[in-house]
């Protein structure tokens, strides 16, 4: 088994691939890929098998055949394997439903490193998921814009396996992720627009997820079942299998959490780990086979989807950047004053970039749309800005580590970008992003005391991780994006230009 103590410090080098046990709901036999003999199995097959699973070990697999009863009495499972290994691929045999002890089991065939990995799993679904899984895509796909996209999956999913609660968790930027879309019973609390620390998915386990698109825990209080085998120093890779053991801190959390038991399904864009969508019952839960597969096959469209809806709404935004550039010109080239040119029509210098209020100081006027700081708080942010910096345009995502009066209304201001029009005037144009984490809260009651569990695990509860994680992301907006620069450097050329010409035809008139 593996030795690793895991602590906050460590999370990321945690070997969650090797854990040495598996989730006790199955059962597990790995044979060796030379000569198919059993290398390893999970102590907990006796209960299924009516044998010592020791007595097993180093057998072939042959000798499993007598404990597994089949519809078709010819039936071999060293014949299934062999036509899975021929064909180089066990999707096409995997589930294949069997029976022990008088109940319907699948057993599933994947691939390790030196080894099949054979896990044999309940069968708990009655019905034909194949069908509704063609309905609920469709149904998805109805939503038009990313978030509908979203929103309708988790309501799909949620249809489809009935969790109590649905998120679609999307990662940022720096590894940190959002919840962005959610369905869940009605007396749960929401944890909608909820942002939770990069920790909390470690690096490993996010790869992993790029391998092996569903993780499900079925039951966070049911002891694991150690794998044993005569290769002590050959600990078995469980990365494509479906019972790997789960680490201990996820399990600390989830029962902070009050969770019971999850399910993820990998959501991919570009090649990249997009999100997930994370499924939480508050009760032990357990979905077959089947289920997680029809699971997968709707995040696999879901991430299509989602691939093709925000390439398209990005591209609608840097349209609408260059669409508000001509606008502004058109109004500029009509309009006597500035000001009202770029503040005082439907389209404003505000939809130059995604920011959300923004600030003008021209003519020693200060005009100011949608959330912004107090006129006076401008008034000494521009003359600060018009101190320190000699750029043209000055940005930043975290403008009260750099100008800490900005600390009292980091709120609606953690974003800034300023563009100068004249910098002797301290003449200037300032957008404002709002401070992305307003309502930060654990996913958990940060009141209730947590408890140890057996393994002495409160030290490690990932309620320490996102206090420390809280402290770095506040004072903080999105970042401001390369299309959004490049827009206020179209519009700043606008706008000198015009006034140019504006100052131009004045000195004409006078002369
Ligand atoms: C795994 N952590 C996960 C998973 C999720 C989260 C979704 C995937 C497995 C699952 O579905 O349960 C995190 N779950 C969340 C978040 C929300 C949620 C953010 O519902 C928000 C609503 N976790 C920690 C710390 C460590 C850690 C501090 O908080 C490490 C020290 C580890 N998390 C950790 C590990 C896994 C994990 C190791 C992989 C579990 C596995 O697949 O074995």
């Amino acid at each position: 088994m593996n030795k690793f103590s895991v602590d906050l410090t460590n999370c990321d080098k945690e070997p969650i691939h090797i854990p040495g046990k598996i989730q006790s709901h199955g059962f597990l036999i790995a044979v060796d890929k030379q000569n198919l003999a059993i290398n390893y199995i999970s102590e907990n097959a006796g209960d299924f098998l009516n044998e010592q699973p020791k007595n097993l070990l180093n057998k072939p697999l042959a000798a499993v055949n007598a404990y597994i009863r089949q519809q078709d009495p010819e039936f071999n499972i060293e014949d299934l394997l062999k036509l899975g290994i021929i064909r180089n691929n066990f999707d096409a045999i995997s589930p294949h439903p069997v029976e022990l002890d008088g109940n319907p089991f699948y057993l599933i065939i994947s691939a390790s490193i030196n080894d099949w990995l054979l896990e044999f799993e309940p069968v708990t679904l009655q019905f034909d998921i194949q069908s509704s899984i063609g309905r609920s895509a469709s149904a998805m796909l109805q939503g038009k814009s990313v978030s509908a996209l979203l929103s309708g999956a988790a309501l799909e999913v949620k249809k489809l396996i009935s969790y109590d609660r649905i998120m679609i968790y999307k990662f940022l930027d720096d590894g940190h992720g959002e919840v962005v879309a959610e369905e869940k019973e009605a007396a749960l609390e929401p944890f909608f627009g909820l942002h939770y620390p990069a920790s909390d998915i470690p690096k490993q386990a996010r790869e992993l997820y790029k391998l092996n698109l569903t993780r499900l825990i079925a039951d966070v209080n049911q002891p694991d079942a150690p794998i044993i085998t005569f290769k002590e120093n050959e600990p078995l890779d469980l990365t494509n299998g479906g019972l790997r053991a789960v680490s201990p801190i996820h399990i600390q959390y989830l029962k902070n959490m009050g969770v019971q038991s999850s399910f993820s399904i990998s959501l991919i864009s570009h090649g990249e780990l997009w999100g997930l969508i994370a499924c939480h019952n508050y009760s032990p839960k357990f979905i077959d086979y089947k289920a997680r597969e029809g699971s997968k096959l709707i995040g696999q469209i879901l991430s299509s989807a989602l691939e093709y809806r925000q390439d398209e709404e990005e591209a609608e935004i840097v349209e609408l950047f260059k669409d508000t550039a001509n606008v502004l010109s058109e109004h500029l080239s009509r309009d006597k004053y500035l000001i009202e040119a770029i503040t005082g029509h439907k389209r404003t210098i505000l939809n130059a970039t995604t920011a959300s209020g923004v600030a003008i100081i021209f003519e020693n006027e200060l005009k100011t749309i949608g959330d912004v700081p107090a006129d006076e708080d401008i008034r000494e942010l521009a003359e600060w800005l018009k101190q320190t910096t000699d750029e043209s345009i000055y940005y930043t995502h975290r403008l009260s580590e750099i100008y800490t009066p900005a600390k009292k209304y980091k709120k609606i201001a953690s974003g800034m970008l300023s563009c100068t029009l004249n910098k002797e005037l301290g003449e200037m144009i300032i957008w404002f992003k709002p401070e992305l984490i307003t309502t930060v809260n654990w996913a958990g009651n940060p009141e209730k005391p947590v408890t140890p569990d057996e393994n002495g695990l409160l030290s490690l509860s990932p309620r320490k991780s996102f206090e420390i994680w809280s402290q770095v992301v506040n004072n903080t907006s999105e970042k401001w994006r390369s299309e959004e620069i490049s827009s206020v450097l179209r519009i700043r050329e606008i706008i000198i230009t015009d006034i140019n010409k504006k100052a131009n035809e004045i000195r004409l008139l006078n002369e």
